[in-house]
Parts: structure tokens; C-alpha cells; sequence
């Protein structure tokens, strides 16, 4: 069967709970008749229910409950199809659009200002600019990150921004493959200084668990692009086997977390270990396959199909595409440590990045309605 459930653009309303945090019965976005319909949500509920047992009983017994997210205003409007979202040492904020390829600047106070475009963009479905991040040492060399789709392939590449425009592009990582869907496309630079990529397998599951595919994973690069020092198979692949994974954050612990798309059946949060196998294309979710890490937590895609991810207040928070919602994990140690939490179900339209800002606050990105919303934490 073609998949064509991505990010969740295509919504067919077939069960399914609306709120809370069970893993719940799911729709899948293919062409399927109602009696295949039928058939698949019978086995998707008997997966989600032993998926749920299997992680509620993992569960310690003093489970934490996350802060309450509260949104307190508009940070910014106006932007079309945004995705990245960076935070400069002054407190400030680029934004980068998938569809224009335009970068624009925010100020704390909310103004906003285009600075340029990143030549070479190839926007189509998923594809375009994506993810961008701001170097560890911007303050001295002005460097700015970006992820995005050209003609070929998916690409990093960097350039200064001086305060005002935009440098010519070098490229940083070229081959990551490229398609309409599951172009992966965050990128970060973790703890130890060095860049994160999460990458999509381009519709063809394979790439995942190819090592010489640059597909399907998570690569870890110095800033110049090559494989970081340390690398568990000296090549810039970090961890293998996603399907599609669009959100990146570190814990209090300096422990790698990340957001992956499921399938038909199961979005993913993931903790993350240099040369952890996760399982994709022979597991989706939670299973029994020793040679794969198994996820923290899943949800169906009907609630989740996670992009960005965050942590603060021993939490990560997962912002929703399809399921149109900011979810809260609770962690601990490395581990969930309690049952996620929905905020702002279908209140703010599909949610695309969130990135603690240098307020306090955590700005959030409605694709949907091309917002950055302030959300204050208790
Ligand atoms: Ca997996």
C-alpha cells in the first residue's frame, strides 16, 4: 500500500479518542475500504491495548504530573507555512518558512522582518526550508543553519546573518533523500557543541535501516559537516531506524530525546542513544524485537503526528500536527515518568515547533493560523 499518511495533512475521521493519554484506536490515511477500514481498527485496537499495558506497568508508582501550560498572547503573526524557529543571543528570533524559503527576524517585542530568502529551496508536499539553528558561536562567527529541500536531495547548509540580511549558503551536509513526504528536517545543536539532524526515510522504508543512507536517521556532524568525533560508526549516522523524525531536544540530563511521525498506527517519543537501532520499517511503536529500542511513549496519529519538541520543567513538550495539540511528558532520569497531557486540543490549529525563548516563556508555532504563541509554564 502507498502511504500516504505523513504529516497528517489528509484527516478521515473513523474513531478514535479526543483528549487524554491512552493510546487510542487510530484512522489511516490510505484508500483502504470500510471492511479492510474494519479489520485494521480491530487490530489496531488490540495493538494499542497491550502497547498501553506493556507501558503503563513500566510506569514507577509515584508518577509526576506535568506543569499546565497556559498561552498568555501573540508573540508574532503573519507568517506563512513556518517551521524553524531559532533564538539569537539578544533574545531574539529567526524564523524560517517552508513554502517562500524566506527567513524572517522577531524581535523580543514581537516585530517582525524579512531578511532574506535561501536560494536553491525546492518547496513541494512536506519539502522546502525547514529546520534552522543558530551556531553555539554566533556571537563571534554569525552563523546561521538551515535544513531544506533542493532539487536533488535534502541539504545543510549555513550562512552568516550580520543583523541585517543574509550570506551566500555553503553546504554543510549534502544527500540526505529527498520526496514529497518525510523529509525529517530539525536541526540542533546539542550540549556538546556539536549538529543534530533528524532526517526521514523519503518514502522508501529501506533507507532507515541503510547504514550508507542518510535517510531515516539521526546524524550527528561537526560544524563544518563531518561525522562528529565519537560517532559509533565514524560516519555522521547517530541513531537509525526512524521513519520520519521532525523534533529534537536535550534534558536536564544532557540525554537526547526526539519526536518521530508513525505510520498508520504509532507517532513515537523516543530517548535517544548513539547507535541505537529504532526499529523502523519492521517496527512501528512498541515491540518485541530486542535488536530495537522501544519508544517512551506513542500515541495514534490521530492524536499526535508530533513535529517540534522542547524540555523544561522536567518535561518535554511534543507540538501536534494532526492532532492539533501541545502534548506534556513527564521525564525522569533518562525515563516517562508519568502519563502525557494534552493542552489547547483543536484550539490553535496544527502545531509545527516549540523552542524555549529567552524570556522564560515557550514560544509556539501554529502553522495553521502562521502564529508564534507565548506559553508560560504553571
Ligand atoms: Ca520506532
Amino acid at each position: 500500500m502507498i502511504d500516504r499518511k505523513s504529516e497528517g495533512d489528509q484527516i478521515i475521521t473513523v474513531g478514535g479518542f479526543s483528549g487524554g493519554s491512552k493510546a487510542s484506536l487510530l484512522s489511516n490515511e490510505g484508500g483502504l475500504d470500510s471492511e479492510d477500514l474494519s479489520m485494521r481498527k480491530q487490530l489496531s485496537a488490540l495493538a494499542s491495548v497491550t502497547a498501553l499495558l506493556m507501558v503503563t506497568t513500566a510506569l514507577p508508582a509515584a508518577a509526576a504530573v506535568p506543569p499546565t501550560p497556559r498561552i498568555t498572547g501573540t508573540v508574532a503573526s503573519g507568517f506563512q507555512s513556518p517551521w524553524g524557529l531559532a533564538i539569537l543571543p539578544d533574545g531574539s528570533a529567526l524564523v524560517s518558512e517552508r513554502d517562500t524559503a524566506r527567513i524572517k527576524h522577531v524581535t523580543a517585542a514581537g516585530v517582525v522582518r524579512q531578511i532574506g530568502t535561501v536560494p536553491g529551496v525546492r518547496h513541494g508536499g512536506e519539502g522546502g526550508l525547514l529546520g534552522i539553528a543558530v551556531a553555539p558561536t554566533f556571537g563571534t562567527d554569525r552563523l546561521l543553519y538551515a535544513y531544506h529541500t533542493a532539487s536533488g536531495d535534502n541539504r545543510v547548509v549555513r550562512m552568516t546573518y550580520n543583523g541585517t540580511s543574509l550570506g551566500t549558503p555553503q553546504t554543510v551536509v549534502t544527500g540526505i533523500p529527498r520526496a514529497n513526504i518525510h523529509n525529517g528536517g530539525r536541526l540542533a545543536f546539542g550540549p556538546d557543541g556539536f549538529l543534530y539532524i533528524s532526517t526521514g526515510d523519503a518514502g522508501t522504508t529501506s533507507n532507515a535501516q541503510n547504514p550508507n543512507s542518510l535517510g531515516g536517521k539521526i546524524l550527528r556532524v561537526t560544524p563544518t559537516g563531518s561525522p562528529a568525533p565519537g560517532n559509533p560508526s565514524g560516519t555522521r549516522v547517530y541513531s537509525l531506524g526512524h521513519r520520519n523524525v521532525q523534533g529534537l531536544a536535550w534534558d536536564e540530563g544532557k540525554r537526547l530525546w526526539a519526536s518521530e511521525l508513525g505510520q498508520n498506527t504509532f507517532d513515537e517519543l523516543n530517548q535517544i542513544r548513539p547507535g541505537g537501532n529504532y526499529g523502523w520499517p519492521t517496527c512501528e511503536g512498541t515491540c518485541t524485537d530486542t535488536r530495537f529500542i522501544n519508544p517512551q511513549a506513542t500515541w495514534s496519529t490521530a492524536q499526535a503526528s508530533p513535529s517540534g519538541l522542547a524540555f523544561a520543567s522536567n518535561t518535554l513538550w511534543m507540538a501536534a500536527l494532526r492532532g492539533q495539540r501541545l502534548w506534556a511528558i513527564p521525564i525522569k532520569d533518562g525515563a516517562r515518568d508519568g502519563s502525557p497531557v494534552a493542552s489547547f486540543t483543536n484550539q490553535q490549529g496544527r502545531l509545527r515547533t516549540i523552542t524555549p525563548a529567552a524570556d522564560g516563556s515557550l514560544w509556539l508555532i501554529s502553522e495553521t493560523n502562521g502564529t508564534i504563541l507565548r506559553v508560560v509554564l504553571g
